[in-house]
């Protein structure tokens, strides 16, 4: 006899076993989804955080792992993206291990990713505007979280065991982070702005360093106080850097390869600031970085006071433009007019 296909019972076996093959092919999967519906623990979760923050014309810049303290399970990770102009690294060094220099990574570089479980170091290269680094924790830890280039930016991620709870979701360190970004973006130090300078004085950046339970992070003003001044031949213009953390220059000319050390034509006067004399406005002559010193700690050698002014003596009348050989890109740049 042959099969009749619209016997409504052979329809509906055939529906059946399409049901029960299709049920056959899924149940792995639906073992696996009751799994973590009853073990949520065995499901690693990503997570977002952002680095810095940049007022609308660059010169603010907030430096900071934004949140800077996360809790997340053993196995999870965490993504940053950067946010602004001003580059930051993403490292995690071992508990007491030396502060490396960015030259050297921690040492070496992960592109794009790595894993960090307190054993071997892990840092990211230089990150610009847009770039993501993520890292995964498999183990149990609390970890600090720093940036090779900038002084008192760190974090702490904690790493908690799978069957710990966590205290935060994603939608919190979202607002923590948007807070903390328009706090540092809003804050003000109008003291260290107004305050008197001397004659012929001109301010190069402040800043401010702000503490929180999970680390510290900062705002950096990149400008010149007075980006344009005028003086008179023979007159002699000094600047200070009062930023506690960022190192700045002064660069009349030419930019040299290594902006660290000042150029071979600047003394130094008797009360440690550096000086250099111009003839011409064609002349180069470069501060060197001018720097707070850093913060002391009980128990290690002190460091020596910081070199935070450089003075420029102008010979000749002219208009003399000069930059920071490090935040020209966000805009830091002045002029001295010089009148005979
Ligand atoms: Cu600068």
């Amino acid at each position: 006899m042959a099969i009749n296909n619209s016997h409504p019972s052979v329809k509906q076996f055939a529906r059946k076993s399409q049901l029960l093959r299709i049920f056959r092919k899924l149940k792995p999967m639906f073992f696996f989804l009751a799994g973590l519906v009853l073990f949520p623990q065995f499901m690693s979760a990503q997570w977002n955080a952002t680095i810095g923050a940049q007022s609308q014309d660059l010169g603010r810049q907030g430096l900071a792992f934004l949140p800077n303290e996360i809790w997340i399970h053993a196995g999870d990770s965490i993504t940053w993206t950067m946010v602004p102009a001003e580059p930051h690294t993403v490292t995690f060094l071992t508990a007491g291990q030396v502060i490396p220099p960015l030259t050297e990574g921690c040492p070496g570089f992960s592109s794009g990713s790595a894993t960090f479980d307190g054993t071997t170091c892990a840092t990211s290269p230089l990150l610009f505007q847009g770039e993501k680094f993520s890292v995964v924790f498999p183990r149990a830890g609390n970890f600090k979280l720093i940036c090779l280039i900038h002084r008192n930016m760190t974090g702490t991620v904690h790493v908690l065991e799978p069957s710990e709870s966590l205290p935060h979701d994603q939608a919190f360190y979202d607002r923590v982070a948007q807070e903390q970004s328009k706090a540092l973006l809003a804050d003000e130090d109008a003291s260290a702005l107004k305050h008197q300078h001397p004659e012929n004085g001109v301010m190069v950046g402040n800043g401010e360093i702000v503490a929180t339970g999970g680390g510290s992070h900062s705002v950096s003003v990149m400008r010149f106080g007075d980006p344009e001044i005028t003086v008179h031949a023979g007159d002699t213009v000094e600047w200070t850097n009062e930023d506690p953390i960022t190192p700045h220059t002064v660069t009349f000319g030419t930019e040299p390869q290594d902006p660290v050390p000042p150029s071979s034509n600047v003394t130094v006067d008797a009360d440690g600031a550096r000086h250099g004399v111009l003839n011409s406005p064609s002349d180069s002559v470069h501060s060197g970085f001018i720097q707070s010193a850093p913060q002391d700690r009980i128990g290690l050698e002190q460091a020596p006071s910081g070199i935070t002014r450089f003075r420029v003596t102008f010979k000749k009348p002219g208009i003399y433009p000069y930059i920071c050989a490090l935040h020209d890109v966000l805009g830091m740049k002045g002029k001295v007019i010089v009148l005979p």
